[in-house]
């Protein structure tokens, strides 16, 4: 069984990425398969619970108040809205509802409104998870007591191509606030983004970071940038997918009880790269049409390339 560990280098990280393509899949689907059942993949669905008119600057994204991406922002919806999608969402299969908001930091009001849709999701017997930003212990607290499984808050990418996505709040700031949920009891969703101009060294970096935590996350989304126009990263060059591979390869061999999830930018990807990220030990997906304003694969589209992979979904 291999172990889990907490004293991952960059350096070694980068030599797993650089590994030939062939060894690196074959012990990240070794691995895979020592916790994990091979044909099987966790489904979660997004839900946008507060759309637009961020103030943070984040290059990739569309929510930011910075770009000009032609999105309707709107406020807070109410737990009856919430539940009803949610209820939609169990229907279509998903375990868990992961519910994102496009906030800098939710005031304690924004907190306690949240706290309350969290409890009546989780009474329909769901996963719940959200994602609203920064959060002080009091604030995760309140989430918690309200019986929160996950948060999420990505680190995005590595410290040192950090502040060339993001100026608006630091990396110390993403760690405390994972710090925060961590110390609240709540389980943590957090990961990143590939194909925003990194290097494979910063991919490493991002999977040091992630790795380096004690305990790990127990889920580690690694999104594809979804390349949104009117956003400063709407035309960098086609990210080659079998770096996603590596990539995804190097999340499962340095986090391997870890819940890896294949997340944004599905709907570019073909059936055989879906394919190889799940043979890499990918082993969750977002459901549906949509994530949270962009465009998701579909449940058609994932009955079509699950199904040939014999895969289906955790109940
Ligand atoms: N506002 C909160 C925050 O940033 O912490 C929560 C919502 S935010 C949209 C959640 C995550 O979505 C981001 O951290 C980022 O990793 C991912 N994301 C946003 N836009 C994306 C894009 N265009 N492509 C891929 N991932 C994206
Ligand atoms: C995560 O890592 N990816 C999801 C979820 N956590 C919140 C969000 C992806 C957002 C893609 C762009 C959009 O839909 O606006
Ligand atoms: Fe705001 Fe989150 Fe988008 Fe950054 S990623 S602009 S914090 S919604």
């Amino acid at each position: 069984m291999s172990l889990i560990r907490h004293d991952w280098t960059v350096d070694e990280i980068l030599g797993l990425i650089e590994r030939p393509f062939h060894d690196l899949l074959a012990d990240a689907h070794n691995c895979h398969v020592e916790r994990f059942a091979a044909h099987e993949v966790e489904a979660a669905k997004l839900l946008s619970i507060k759309t637009g008119g961020c103030p943070e600057d984040c290059a990739y994204c569309p929510q930011s108040a910075h770009h000009n991406t032609g999105l309707t922002p709107s406020p807070l919806m109410d737990t009856d809205t919430i539940v009803t999608a949610a209820v939609e969402a169990k229907a279509e299969g998903a375990t868990r509802f992961c519910m994102g908001a496009a906030w800098r930091a939710p005031s304690d009001t924004q907190v306690k409104s949240v706290a309350e849709s969290v409890q009546a999701v989780g009474e329909l017997g769901m996963e719940t998870c959200v994602t609203l930003g920064m959060l002080t212990s009091d604030q995760a607290t309140v989430l918690a007591d309200a019986g929160l499984d996950y948060y999420n808050h990505n680190l995005d990418t590595s410290p040192d191509f950090y502040g060339q996505i993001i100026t608006t709040r630091t990396y110390e700031d993403r760690l405390e606030t994972l710090a925060n949920c961590r110390d609240a009891g709540i389980h943590l969703c957090t990961g990143g983004i590939v194909g925003m101009g990194e290097t494979r060294r910063q991919r490493a970096g991002l999977l040091a970071q992630l790795a380096t935590l004690d305990p790990h996350p127990e889920s580690v989304p690694i999104n594809l940038l979804i390349q949104v126009p009117g956003t400063p990263m709407d035309s960098l060059p086609e990210f080659p997918p079998l770096e996603l591979v590596r990539t995804i390869a190097a999340a499962r061999l340095t986090m391997p009880a870890s819940v890896v999830r294949l997340s944004a930018g599905r709907a570019s990807m073909s059936e055989e790269l879906h394919a190889l990220c799940f043979h890499a030990g990918a082993n969750s997906i977002f459901l549906g049409e949509r994530l949270l304003t962009a465009s998701n694969n579909g449940s058609d589209a994932d009955h079509e390339i699950l199904g040939q992979l014999d895969t289906a979904l955790r109940v």
